[in-house]
């Protein structure tokens, strides 16, 4: 089995995760919108590589540099985790409200591994009748087999279950894209970040994932938001960080909070 081939269409990429369980939308970003969050990502990326902040995980994932919390980082980050094309494709996949579980970034860079097989619901229970959860890819630039593009197992949405150690040897395939790009995936999917055998190019992937908003967050933002989001934010980013209400979860004192 295939993947979709890339589209500039929302309706082909809808059809294209309801068949495939992931699809990729061309051209979202601007070439001018793609460097400008690409150089606010790798100012950030350099400074945690510097400090001894916790949030940066150079090691443990074969060289790939992780960087957390991005809404706290840049209000440019907040935007992406709202933009109407990504949110409009988190409703395709799960439904209205959902919840940001993340806003994270995962930077190849020439020699680093790849990550294990994994499907992101698998701490969901089952059955997996349905996605749980979806994760919208930003490519801040090109995702091609050489720079260790995310790779999947097609098909593997209606596998309904989670991959385990037996299934880690199983033939994948790179889910190429060009910058500007997303790649909308979704949660019951396997797929890993793939090694950046390039030599000289760094993969930029911003991943947000959406959940169902029965599911605790990975990133606990009610701690570790920087408070002038919690501020400055829309009614829309409030909702998907936790801090509105998802009806009737989410209340303050048994009341609606708007
Ligand atoms: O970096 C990638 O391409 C995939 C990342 C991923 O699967 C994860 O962080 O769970």
């Amino acid at each position: 089995m295939q993947l979709p081939r890339a589209t500039a269409e929302l309706r082909q990429a809808e059809n294209d995760l309801q068949t495939h369980g992931i699809a990729i939308l061309e051209g979202v970003l601007s070439a001018w919108e793609c460097k400008r969050l690409a150089d606010a990502l790798i100012r950030v990326a350099e400074v945690e590589r510097h400090s001894e902040r916790r949030g940066t995980t150079n090691t443990s994932d074969h060289g790939t540099q992780r960087v957390w919390n991005l809404p706290s980082r840049s209000p440019l980050f907040c935007e992406l985790a709202e933009h109407p094309t990504a949110l409009h494709m988190v409703r395709a996949a799960i439904g209205w409200p959902a919840l940001l579980s993340n806003l994270s970034a995962n930077i190849t860079s020439p020699g680093s591994g790849e990550m294990y097989l994994h499907a992101d619901q698998s701490l969901s229970p089952l059955p997996w009748n349905r996605p749980h959860s979806v994760n919208i890819i930003w490519c801040l630039s090109d995702f091609t087999d050489a720079v260790g593009a995310t790779r999947v197992v097609p098909g593997s949405h209606n596998f309904n279950r989670p991959a385990n150690a037996e299934d880690q040897s199983l033939d994948t395939v790179a889910a190429e894209a060009s910058a500007g790009s997303i790649i909308i995936m979704e949660g019951r999917m396997w797929h890993k970040t793939g090694p950046n055998r390039s030599g000289n190019t760094e993969r930029l992937g911003v991943f947000g994932y959406y959940t169902l908003p029965i599911f605790l967050p990975q990133e606990n933002w009610w701690l570790s938001l920087d408070p002038s989001v919690r501020q400055f934010g829309s009614d829309t980013l409030l909702q998907l960080l936790g801090f509105k209400e998802s009806s009737p979860m989410g209340r303050v004192n048994g009341l609606p909070i708007g």
